[in-house]
């Protein structure tokens, strides 16, 4: 079953509460490094594999990750980071995109690249009659549904959508006023009368916005944007399963990745549980959930990142 299948059963299934037994994931993506990078994230011991390569171990209460990022490392560097201890790396200006999130529309049609995903919206008076998503140069319609309300209220469009925890708004402005659309924020408004299973809900019911400042900010992780967050410690917030890209991940500022799906997550280990495979490529950190989902962090220093840089609510 796949890995949304998977999450989905746990939700849906009789998830009450249940604990995951002991589950281990030894991945080795087939390194030529001669020496091996050993970052241990736990007072416990980690599975300390023989293989070549650089690894990464750990053991989160009964589950242990003991991944192979397969790099051709020269040397044995060993760097332990005990439980809930901050990272104490030092972080040699990582500023990888932190001047590229400005928000300004480039007209680029790319929808994979470091531009922000752009919409194009069909207006009669005050309602939407129709909106696609421009996707490699070509528009590509999406469905306005029977749970999707679409208004313009001034310059900015409303998008609710009806779900089963109570709405989902996401607002899109077009500042630069040449009819391409990109999303500026959104927020879950969790319904009082519906009762939910734990975890089930989104946790986070501020607004999330999808540009940084260089204060501390709460933004959207989505598939086609990739998210920056500037200076100040932000939370990137995690709301949907795809490939989601954050570009400027700074633990030493205090940047924390959140999840928040809203799809049963009950723990870190919950979460770590459902990863097939992690990368270390040219600095940036690719975590696979399957096929249909994973987190890159671009540009970031492996020693400087950690479990405890994650929290799980949903
Ligand atoms: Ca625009
Ligand atoms: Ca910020
Ligand atoms: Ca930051």
């Amino acid at each position: 079953m796949s890995i949304i299948g998977d999450i989905v059963e746990e939700v849906v299934g009789d998830s009450d509460g249940e604990t995951i037994g002991d589950i281990e994931i030894d991945i080795d993506l087939g390194g030529s490094g001669d020496g091996g990078d050993a970052v241990t994230d736990s007072g416990d011991e980690g599975d300390s594999e023989s293989g070549s390569g650089n690894s990464v171990g750990g053991t989160i209460g009964n589950i242990e990750v003991d991944i192979d990022l397969g790099s051709s490392g020269g040397e044995n560097n060993s760097v332990t980071d005990s439980g809930n201890e901050g990272n104490s790396g030092s972080n040699s200006g990582n500023g990888t995109g932190s001047d590229s999130n400005s928000n300004s529309n480039s007209n680029s049609n790319s929808s994979q690249g470091d531009s922000p995903k752009q919409y194009v919206f069909e207006v009669d008076g005050n309602r939407v009659t129709s909106m696609s998503e421009l996707f490699n140069g070509t528009l590509r319609p999406l469905v306005i549904g029977e749970n999707d309300t679409v208004v313009v209220e001034g310059d900015i469009i409303i998008h609710t959508t009806q779900t089963h925890f109570g709405d989902h708004i996401t607002w899109y402005a077009d500042s630069n006023k040449d009819g391409l659309h990109t999303r500026h924020s959104e927020l879950c408004v969790v319904s009082d009368e519906i009762s939910h299973k734990p975890h089930t809900i989104p946790a986070i019911i501020d607004i999330l916005l999808y540009s940084s400042t260089d204060k501390d900010d709460l933004l959207a992780v989505r598939e086609g944007d990739v998210s920056f967050g500037g200076l100040g410690a932000d939370r990137f917030v995690v709301r949907e399963v795809g490939h989601l890209k954050i570009g400027d991940f700074d633990s030493s500022q205090g940047d924390e990745l959140v999840f928040d799906l809203g799809l049963g997550l009950t723990s870190l280990e919950h979460l770590v549980s459902f990863v097939t495979g992690v990368t270390y490529n040219n600095q940036d950190l690719v975590v696979s959930f399957g096929t249909e989902a994973s987190v890159t962090l671009v540009g970031i220093d492996i020693n400087n990142i950690g479990l405890n840089d994650i929290a799980v609510f949903s």
